[in-house]
């Protein structure tokens, strides 16, 4: 079991924590910069602001190394091309953030690390992460699920790993926050909401609340709540989108590729997978910033306003306790943030009096 407790007063990364429920043996060489462990942070004031007898927690992935949930994996999917022999490069597609992940995961495994990416769709400091780690950048002229596509095929050389998440030991890793979830709570959540946009993260969620409850550690499990962006949402229609689009980059997907996990937790939890707009995208991020202190990209607000359309549908019972996962940090996306309706800064005289004046003081 974990954790951040007296058995590791220095938190030693996810593998070393969960080791035995990980595929790693005695011999592995483990590539780590020590994620996970992140908060889970108590909302104090989104439950009253939108009327619900709830006790909301955020796990809030952005306290990982890159700054997303997408490190869990990483360091599995790394640790593995690490030790597999003969891997001279890791390649993936992303939509940034599993991008900026592999880019500074391979940077740790001494291994070269080649990113496709759609061309103009990446959130700025998920492209200035993947140039910094010293990642091949390759933007193709296409959507997410083109660059997908492509990985698929350069997988298939020998020299290549490849570090999406149709590789099964990123959602491995990924499970670890399911773990760390009850760890704290000492007990599964009556709901889990999330982002949707590949459904590894669910996937992986699922996986890993049914591994505590099977063994014990957990009595009950949770209802699994994702979310997709109403412009991107193959799941909910159930068809591919040619052309998703969304102001939530991250999970701007038209094909995922976990689509049968994210069914199979839906189904096994009774639980559901519905649509929110961009507008209520938006709403849900700047409350998250205004009234918690929390600071997440688009996409990870996607579980807040689902929370608010879900409680609105009379879906939540009072009394739950919800667990919320945002993925990803707000400065990933500056560009969204500075444009998303909120107050400019002003410019005044460099005078304690126009600072008066401005604040009508
Ligand atoms: C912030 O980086 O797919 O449903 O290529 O970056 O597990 O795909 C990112 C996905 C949610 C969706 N929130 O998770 C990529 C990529 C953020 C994300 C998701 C992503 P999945």
């Amino acid at each position: 079991m974990s954790s951040h407790s007296a058995k590791h007063p220095r938190w030693p990364g996810i593998i070393e924590a969960y080791r035995s429920r990980l595929p790693v043996t005695p011999e592995t060489r483990v590539v780590t910069l020590l994620e996970g462990n992140t908060p889970l942070i108590k909302a104090e004031r989104i439950p009253g602001e939108i009327g619900a007898d709830i006790e909301l927690y955020i796990k809030y992935e952005a306290m990982n190394p890159t700054s997303s949930f997408k490190d869990r994996g990483m360091t599995m999917a790394m640790t593995e091309a690490a030790n597999r022999g003969g891997v001279e490069a890791v390649i993936c597609a992303s939509t940034g953030n599993t991008s900026a992940a592999a880019a500074a995961y391979a940077s740790r495994a001494k291994l070269k690390s080649v990113v496709i990416l759609p061309n103009g769709k990446i959130a700025l400091g998920k492209l200035a992460q993947a140039m910094m780690y010293g990642a091949t950048v390759v933007a193709i002229e296409g959507n997410f699920d083109d660059a997908l596509r492509i990985v698929r095929e350069l997988g298939a050389r020998p020299e290549f790993a490849v570090v999406n998440s149709i590789n099964p030991v990123r959602i491995e890793g990924q499970k670890t926050a399911a773990f760390e979830v009850c760890d704290i709570l000492g007990e599964a959540p009556d709901f889990h909401f999330l982002p949707v946009g590949n459904a590894g993260n669910i996937t992986a969620y699922w996986k890993g609340y049914r591994e505590y409850h099977r063994d014990g550690l957990s009595k009950k499990l949770p209802r699994m709540f994702g979310w997709q962006a109403a412009g991107s949402a193959p799941i909910v229609e159930d068809r591919i989108i040619e052309n998703p689009n969304t102001v939530a980059t991250a999970i701007r997907i038209g094909n995922p590729a976990s689509w049968i996990g994210a069914k199979e937790a839906v189904a096994q939890s009774n639980g559901r997978i519905d649509i929110v707009t961009d507008e209520e995208i938006l709403d849900a991020y700047r409350m998250l910033a205004r009234l918690e202190g929390l600071f997440v990209e688009p996409a990870s607000a996607a579980p807040i306003a689902g929370l608010i359309k879900a409680h609105k549908a009379g879906l939540i019972p009072a009394g739950s306790r919800i667990v919320a996962t945002t993925t990803g940090h707000g400065l990933k996306d500056p560009d969204t943030a500075v444009n998303s309706g909120i107050a400019r800064p002003v410019v005044v005289p460099s005078s304690t009096e126009a600072v008066l004046r401005l604040l009508g003081l």
